[in-house]
């Protein structure tokens, strides 16, 4: 990695990519998410004879705290912080049910393996064994800690529990990364770790979807480094990659962590912006311009033209909206390069402010 590459992820999500897929398997573990509870609330009632109604309170208060949490992980600029908080706290929770339960006697001692079971889908390998740290920590504290006497005549279901938790989330770790090294492959681009364009067909075809139910506006925007070509021939294919590698970082970094990005090949990148419009869009373009043109991607002057397309509803389809982007695209060549074209405005969109920003020649 070259120096401008310098991630701004954080110990849980290493990387811009590991935060979009925490975000994208949170949407996806809504639905299991809900199942889980739903099975949860049902065995716990079916106790309710034999241990009280008790043990619906901690689970009423775990999903108040996610219920609290949750508009906050898409506002979040960190939101694994966020998303880790409900996990200790269904943690803690669990805990405080499993101490009051009996300690090292209590049957909810099995239920603190649901929360590990989503860690290794969720968070770097450290965040998943910080999760399991916690785990045996609670576990520890609301077993032994609370009844040693208890523990030392039966230590059975404690010893169980700690050994269900490492040997589950172990092996939930190993399957979710190898898992992932098998799907990388195919849907990533290994120099620049963007997404490829095998990944874009699926979800792009997701996103015409919602739009066609909501009526929102899709922007996409065809990106496409300038005189590239001479940067091989000159510095050669090398310092060429290391130019593609910054120039894709300087992209990724203009969008919020749950706009996509792809590598369409050599230095084309797509740039699919759900819910935005053809002027916001243009804006995101504009920005991202500017930064290439400021951030010098391999240390050297490399300037980029945009071109950009929107469509609303029943109107967003791929083919049409990438032949326009392209076509705008086309346009910001001929007019010269390093500028902004969005589809239909018939002319150079450079904006004022930045025309001053050209590099003395
Ligand atoms: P324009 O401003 O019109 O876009 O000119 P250009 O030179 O950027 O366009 P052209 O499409 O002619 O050149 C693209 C070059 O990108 C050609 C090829 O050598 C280079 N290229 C494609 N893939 C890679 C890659 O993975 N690494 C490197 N270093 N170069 C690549
Ligand atoms: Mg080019
Ligand atoms: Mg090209």
């Amino acid at each position: 990695m070259t120096a401008l590459m310098a991630s701004s992820g954080t110990w849980l999500c290493p990387t811009e990519l590991d935060r979009a897929r925490l975000l994208d398997m949170e949407a996806r573990i809504a639905r299991p998410r809900a199942l889980m509870y739903a099975a949860l609330a049902v065995g716990l009632a079916s106790t309710i004879p034999w241990v009280g109604w008790w043990p619906m309170i901690p689970v009423t208060l775990q999903l108040a705290i996610y219920a609290a949490l949750r508009p906050l992980i898409a506002k979040s600029a960190r939101p694994e912080y966020v998303v880790a908080a409900t996990v200790v706290s269904s943690q803690v929770l669990l805990g405080a049910g499993i101490a009051l339960s009996g300690g090292p006697r209590s049957p909810g001692i099995a239920l603190m393996l649901l929360p590990l079971v989503t860690l290794p889908a969720r968070f770097s390998a450290r965040g998943v064994w910080t999760g399991l740290a916690i785990a045996v920590v609670v576990l520890l504290g609301s077993t032994v800690a609370v009844d040693p006497a208890a523990f030392a005549a039966d230590p059975t279901y404690a010893t169980a529990g700690l050994c269900a938790s490492v040997g589950l989330t172990v092996f939930a770790q190993f399957l979710m990364s190898s898992e992932m090294r098998q799907r990388s492959s195919a849907i990533l681009d290994p120099l620049t770790g963007l997404l490829n364009r095998t990944s874009l067909e699926a979800r792009f075809a997701e996103i015409a979807e919602q739009a066609r139910q909501t009526g929102e506006s899709v922007c996409v925007l065809v990106c496409d480094l300038d005189r590239f070509k001479a940067v091989n021939d000159r510095y050669g294919h090398e310092r060429g990659d290391g130019v593609l590698k910054d120039a894709a970082y300087v992209l990724r970094k203009q969008l919020r962590s749950f706009e996509l990005i792809y590598r369409l090949g050599g230095e084309e990148f797509l740039i699919v912006l759900a819910g935005t419009t053809l002027g916001e869009g243009r804006d995101v373009a504009e920005r991202a311009r500017v930064a290439m043109f400021d951030a010098r991607p391999g240390d050297l002057p490399v300037t980029i033209s945009i071109g950009v397309a929107a469509a609303r509803g029943e109107d967003v389809a791929y083919d049409a909206l990438f032949r326009a982007a392209d076509a705008a695209l086309y346009e910001a060549k001929r007019a010269g390069r390093d500028r902004v074209v969005a589809d239909g405005d018939g002319s150079d969109v450079r904006l004022a402010g930045s025309t001053v920003r050209r590099r003395a020649a």
